[in-house]
């Protein structure tokens, strides 16, 4: 292979996503044919110790403290967005002008306002821009994906969606970004439910209406930066959507992350009138089938393994039954940016800044019906 022409990464962000995201540059290249080096230039955070903490462990080559001078650099090609997500859109749009191109992880964006302004100004400057909502590349789902467009469950009636975690059931565990509004945007809506319409829109079509019921039911915990204090917790706890999508289809999404014993229960249920599918990312290589052109005697929901050669992504990494994990569908979404930056024209990068636009609308949709109790459009 030609020796490879280098891309200096910067990533913003140390935490959970910092480390999935990390592990996913260093990986990259190891079991793809990339076109070009991943180079983790850069670690960016605000807490210098635990940065250089970071910056050690994953072996990126600097730190900085403030983001903007990262921004700026001549020398950094692509800025890797694993922030909270208040921060999302003056990084990205700061990033865009600049001209690097950008791996924003989810949720998009605290608003459509800063959602529409973050895909014009990925637009005005021509960088690729993707939106990681990595579980489209868990190979079961791009299955899924195959399957349903190969008119094997024939026309999409019903969708049946649920994002399930349960940290928050302890009264005790403390309260980060997450549990506030001006930080998170939502609760499980924002973290969890844009995952879960991410899927379904990918998978069964666009939601354009919807009705949408929350519920708090713990508004103060312990604050994680002082565990002795209680703070105000003002982001729903539980939300549950109704909707329609594409055609004639309708469907439900619920997100909590009360749901004691569910750990990280992303599932969905997809019927059409040919077959159905269902999918549990605890349980993420496997999909459930359903033929309806089987013979009656012996049909039934077959339990794909899906592991084989030709399950994309699947030959890059092991043998049949090897399983791969959560992480590995982070290495599927940076192999595919580095590969949408050698090919910018193939607008085949997938979910980008478009889709989070047409993900924030549906987010934003939820939270007016939580307040109006009414149904409301999507556009
Ligand atoms: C929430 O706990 C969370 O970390 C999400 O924010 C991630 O997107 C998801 O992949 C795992 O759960």
């Amino acid at each position: 292979m030609p020796p490879r022409s280098k891309l200096n990464v910067a990533i913003l962000g140390h935490r959970f996503m910092g480390r999935a995201h990390s592990n996913a540059w260093h990986q990259v290249s190891r079991f793809f044919d990339c076109p070009f080096e991943p180079v983790l230039k850069l670690a960016c955070g605000s807490d210098a110790s635990s940065l250089a903490a970071f910056a050690g462990r994953w072996g990126w080559e600097e730190t900085e403290t403030d983001w903007r001078k990262v921004v700026e650099r001549k020398d950094i090609d692509v800025i890797d967005i694993a922030l909270p997500t208040f921060l999302h859109a003056e990084v990205a749009i700061a990033a865009a002008q600049a001209g690097k191109h950008i791996f924003c992880e989810k949720p998009f964006a605290m608003n459509l306002a800063e959602a529409e302004r973050m895909l014009s100004a990925a637009r005005a400057a021509g960088i690729v821009h993707y939106l990681n909502h990595n579980y489209r590349r868990c190979p079961s789902v791009m299955l899924a994906k195959q399957l349903i467009g190969q008119g094997r469950l024939g026309k999409i009636r019903q969708w049946r969606g649920a994002y399930l975690q349960s940290w928050l059931v302890d009264p005790d565990q403390p309260a980060d970004w997450k549990l506030r509004k001006a930080s998170a945007g939502a609760g499980p809506l924002w973290d969890l439910g844009s995952h879960a319409i991410d899927l379904a829109q990918f998978l069964a079509g666009d939601i354009t209406r919807l009705v949408c019921h929350a519920k708090q039911f713990i508004n103060q915990r312990p604050l994680a930066s002082s565990p002795g204090t209680l703070g105000a917790v003002d982001v729903e706890c539980a939300a549950n959507l109704m909707f329609e999508f594409g055609e004639d289809g309708i469907g439900t999404i619920e997100t909590t992350r009360y749901a004691t014993g569910r750990e990280n229960h992303h599932t969905f249920e997809v019927y059409g009138d040919l077959g159905a599918l269902s999918w549990d990312l605890e349980d993420m290589n496997r999909l459930q089938f359903f033929d309806g052109s089987d013979e009656p005697s012996s049909r039934g929901f077959r339990n794909i393994l899906v592991t084989d050669p030709t399950h994309q992504y699947a030959k890059n990494w092991w043998p049949p039954g090897h399983i791969i994990g959560y992480e590995h569908s982070f290495v599927h979404a940076v192999a595919d940016f580095l590969s949408a930056i050698a090919d910018p024209a193939s607008g085949t990068l997938r979910p980008d800044f478009h889709d989070g636009v047409r993900i924030t609308r549906v987010l934003e949709a939820s939270l007016r019906s939580a307040d109006s109790g009414t149904w409301e459009n999507v556009n």
